[in-house]
């Protein structure tokens, strides 16, 4: 009998390892299904964006004379869930196999691990996701020598095995990593680029009034949908941001704008990750420019890191330590997610504007997901399960294998370390430099004490005393721990009380599907 090749939403790549050698007369499947709308929330834009790629992609491979099944999500049939339906096609078309790149959330590869001992089924067929630099064995055998990880050991030796910027056995500029010089705030009259508008086709079209009638009620806005749906819409926003973006994108990667969500960040994450764009090709666009002298090396290896170092090093720990990773919390974090997170109902400006950028753009840039948003939660303690789905759920480029580490890790130091060697908290002060919230919001980030105060500066120093038994000894965190112990008494207590007098005023009920909504 036959071979069902299923393509999962986020493997929409040509050269994908499922579509090379496959047997003759299988059948291609990609399936819309409810459940994959749904486990968590998803950003309204974050599926239109999975729905019409798919949709464009099976047409291309028709185009090309492949033999689809393309199940739509409003067809009577449908099964709602992507095993079930998987398994439906494949008695439908008489197939005994269904093959598969390895999915990239644990949820459903345990899933199919189930159905792999289950006599009756199909025979489920698994097989490596070759679109990264480097595999899960090979992270494996390079963490398992390690005492303490590092992603910097860890990217050096990535640019050793692909050769990016690198001049015979030496990096290019002479220096790894040029970020100290990546430190700027936002400042006037940045001169804000304008991201390609995509036009709208009828499959497009049809999909965003699909999502509108049966996600309708998530978080988020479809109006200004914008996200590459096509390879070739993928390739016009790479351009752009080599062309536009990328000699700034290093100087301006941890600046701030009230009005621009975007800056000099490349908005490729969302292709990448569903297959439109190779990683590899990115980079070498990046690199190319630098040898082109039209960008400086600090913004080109910057860039390069991102996707060559951390998206690489972020996955690698996600299938080492997956499924116990999850369940991690080693900050003891126990706070729902403020309300707020859905609605944007807040009086601190910066975390207003994050979360009003989210909603309308299912985007926030790199330092709102990191220094705002999630700095935030760190700070007043909230679960990592809740913040985790919530960034899962909000963001156009969150699936479970980068999301995760980045979230629990990096955001909330919930694993021990693995992720960052210390916790990235911080004040008020650390906003007001980076950005230029703070003149239109109602609280001052020079105080810390008292109604106008703001709430990040006495929620920064009830983190540290909070966490102290676990954070003291770690030698990056000596100097503000000296602070801490200088404060008096009195001033320690009454930091402690205006901390507590705030989270005790956050909305804690878990409120989606429930309150009201933007
Ligand atoms: C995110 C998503 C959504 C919203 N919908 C679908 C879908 O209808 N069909 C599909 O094949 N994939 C979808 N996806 C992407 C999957 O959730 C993703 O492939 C898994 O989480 C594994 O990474």
């Amino acid at each position: 009998s036959g071979t069902l090749i299923l393509l999962l939403g986020d493997q929409l790549s040509h050269s994908i390892s499922s579509l090379q050698d496959y047997p003759e007369n299988a059948v291609i499947a990609l399936c819309e299904v409810s459940g994959e709308g749904r486990y968590v929330p998803h950003h309204p834009q974050k599926i239109a964006l999975i729905l019409a790629a798919m949709r464009h992609f099976a047409k291309e491979l028709r185009d090309k004379g492949y033999r689809v099944h393309y199940s739509a999500l409003d067809d009577a049939d449908n099964c709602q869930d992507l095993i079930a339906e998987a398994e439906r096609l494949a008695r439908q078309y008489d197939c005994g196999e269904i093959r598969l790149v390895q999915p990239g959330e644990w949820r459903l590869l345990a899933r199919i691990h189930q159905r792999q001992k289950t006599a009756s089924a199909p025979q489920w067929q698994l097989l490596e996701d070759d679109r990264f630099f480097c595999t899960a064995r090979e992270f494996a055998d390079w963490i398992e020598k390690r005492k303490t990880p590092r992603l910097e050991h860890f990217y050096r030796r990535m640019r050793r095995k692909t050769g990016l910027l690198m001049e015979d056995d030496a990096p290019a500029g002479s220096q790894w990593n040029f970020d100290h010089d990546n430190r700027q705030p936002v400042r006037d009259n940045l001169g804000t680029l304008t991201p390609p508008a995509h036009g709208r086709d009828d499959i497009t079209n049809r999909v965003l009034e699909l999502v509108n009638e049966h996600f309708g009620d998530h978080f988020g806005t479809l109006d200004g949908f914008n996200w590459p749906v096509t390879r070739r819409q993928a390739l016009v926003d790479l351009r752009h941001f080599i062309d536009n973006a990328l000699a700034d994108f290093g100087t301006y990667q941890d600046a701030i704008d009230d009005r621009d969500p975007y800056l000099f960040h490349s908005r490729l994450s969302s292709a990448m990750n569903i297959g439109l764009l190779s990683p590899r090709e990115v980079c070498e666009a990046a690199e190319a420019a630098y040898y082109r002298g039209e960008a400086p090396i600090n913004a080109v290896e910057g860039f390069i890191r991102q996707i060559l170092g951390w998206r690489e090093y972020v996955r690698g720990i996600y299938w080492h330590h997956m499924p116990a990773y999850k369940r991690e919390n080693r900050l003891n974090a126990r706070r729902n997610l403020p309300d707020f997170y859905w609605s944007g109902d807040t009086d601190l400006r910066c975390l207003r504007r994050a979360i009003e950028m989210t909603r309308d753009n299912a985007y926030a840039h790199h330092i709102q997901r990191l220094m705002v948003t999630g700095n935030f939660a760190l700070l007043c303690g909230v679960k990592p399960e809740a913040l985790c789905d919530w960034y899962l759920a909000v963001y156009v480029d969150a699936f479970e294998w980068v999301e995760l580490p980045n979230t629990l890790g990096m955001v909330l130091h919930a694993d021990g370390g693995l992720m960052g060697s210390k916790p990235y908290c911080a004040s008020g002060k650390y906003i007001q430099r980076m950005s230029n919230h703070c003149g239109d919001c109602r609280f001052n980030p020079k105080k810390t004490i008292g109604d106008t105060a703001c709430p990040f500066n006495s929620l920064y120093w009830h983190f540290l005393e909070r966490n102290a038994e676990r954070l003291e000894s770690n030698p990056r965190m000596k100097l503000i721990y000296g602070s801490l112990r200088r404060m008096s008494d009195e001033k320690r207590a009454a930091i402690r009380e205006q901390a507590e007098g705030f989270l005790d005023s956050l909305e804690t009920e878990p409120a989606y599907g429930q309150g009201e909504h933007l």
